[in-house]
């Protein structure tokens, strides 16, 4: 018999004073739900004075925001506390602290982050966090070589593949990434005005080709233990700082899938700027996020030569060299994953506030135009940009 029952708020509080790790245990008292992704409870636990202590999280055995018809596995709690322990190993600056979790419950009790924001909610505000990309790709640097086979040895590594596999969760991005955009799915949710830009999509041959191979190597390519999920919701950011959270869909993939998600949500926010704050105060917005997007990729691949050249562990891989050859592939697949994030977040299940919080009609939907073109045209000529710097080039021109 399993011991999981759904938290109210009460039994959070009682959590988080057995498990929180407070000195003052019986000073917490109330738990605010403020769950507000797609998926799980989140509550907020306070003391008496109001103060924010710690954060009691818990997976729901359903998806949240479609509700019981369609369930989902309580072993992502297990998935996303032990994803956050490997990676708050190898970047405890940049990830979420895990104080304690408890599989069968599939609770998980975290530090909380109440002098931080979540960076989406600042970016469709149109605020900048100078400092935020070069932190993200610090934190995928460290935690992507770390638990891949430059670093892991090869027999552990195979054991942590099998402990992380997550195939309810890797179904969803299966899905909602890689194959409902592109067929008539009940799921699916965009504007008709987009039919046209959607039918076009759908018919275009070369594009179905190239995303059927970034779903293969979605599949198939157990690389690193990926975050899985690291778009600019999963992110808290305050000045200076920022902190990966949400790790249930983590899982050993294709490194370029996690700098891909990240890099296609800056995009996104590229994309919605004109919607959210004016066509000609979107300027600036949009080169910070062109210049968050170098940042984030430089720091990353930096980071991850200078791991590759001090730290691998196995002497075929080691050989100079083989980390460039290896990095340029994640690149293309990056450039892939992002235009494909670009693409789902626009017409799939779940979407974003960079775009559909744009209030006037007509320009939302130019913003999503722009997405879906963008998306659809980085997904087919990503084997020709080579760096970030055409990248970004490219982008500027594309409109
Ligand atoms: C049904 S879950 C929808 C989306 O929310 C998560 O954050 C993932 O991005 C997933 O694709
Ligand atoms: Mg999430």
């Amino acid at each position: 018999m399993s011991r999981y029952y759904t938290f109210t708020a009460e039994d959070a509080v009682e959590y988080a004073r057995k498990y929180g790790g407070v000195a003052d245990p019986q000073s917490l008292v109330t738990a605010d739900e403020i769950g507000d992704g797609n998926l799980n409870l989140v509550f907020k636990i306070r003391d008496t004075t109001g103060k924010s202590r710690v954060i009691v999280k818990q997976a729901l055995p359903y998806v949240r925001c479609v509700g019981e018809s369609w369930p989902l596995t309580l072993d992502r709690a297990r998935i996303e506390a032990e994803t956050l322990i490997i990676h708050g190993q190898y970047c405890p600056q940049h990830t979420v602290k895990v104080l304690h979790h408890d599989a069968e419950l599939a609770v998980m009790v975290q530090e909380d982050l109440s002098d931080h924001q979540i960076w989406r909610s600042e970016l469709v505000q149109g605020k900048y966090f100078p400092q935020a990309a070069s932190q993200l790709g610090e934190y995928l640097a460290q935690t992507l070589f770390h638990t891949s086979d430059f670093y892991q040895n090869a027999q552990t590594k195979k054991a942590e593949v099998s402990r992380f596999t997550n195939p309810e969760l890797c179904q969803i991005t299966e899905d909602l990434f890689f194959t409902d955009p592109y067929v008539d799915h009940e799921r699916n949710n965009f504007d008709p005005v987009l039919q046209p830009e959607v039918d076009a999509l759908r018919a275009d041959k070369p594009l179905r080709l190239a995303v059927a191979a970034l779903k293969h190597r979605f599949l198939s390519k157990a690389e690193a233990l990926l975050h899985g999920d690291i778009h600019s919701g999963s992110i808290f950011v305050a000045e200076g700082k920022l902190k990966a959270i949400d790790a249930e869909f983590g899982y050993y993939g294709p490194v370029g899938f996690d700098p891909g998600s990240a890099i296609g949500n800056l995009l996104l926010n590229y994309c919605g700027l004109p919607g959210l704050v004016g066509v000609r105060e979107a300027a600036d917005g949009r080169e910070q996020r062109l210049k968050d997007v170098r940042e984030l990729w430089l720091s990353f691949s930096e980071r991850f030569l200078q791991l590759a050249r001090e730290k691998s562990q196995d002497p075929t891989l080691a050989e100079p060299g083989y980390a460039d050859v290896f990095l340029q592939d994640v690149w293309h697949d990056a450039v892939g994953y992002c235009g494909a994030e670009l693409i789902r977040r626009t017409i799939g299940l779940a979407h974003v506030a960079d775009l559909d919080s744009i209030k006037d009609a007509a320009m939302r939907a130019d913003c999503q135009r722009h997405a879906l073109s963008l998306g659809k045209w980085l997904i087919l000529t990503a084997p020709q940009i080579s760096d970030v710097e055409s990248f970004i080039a490219r982008i500027r021109q594309f409109s």
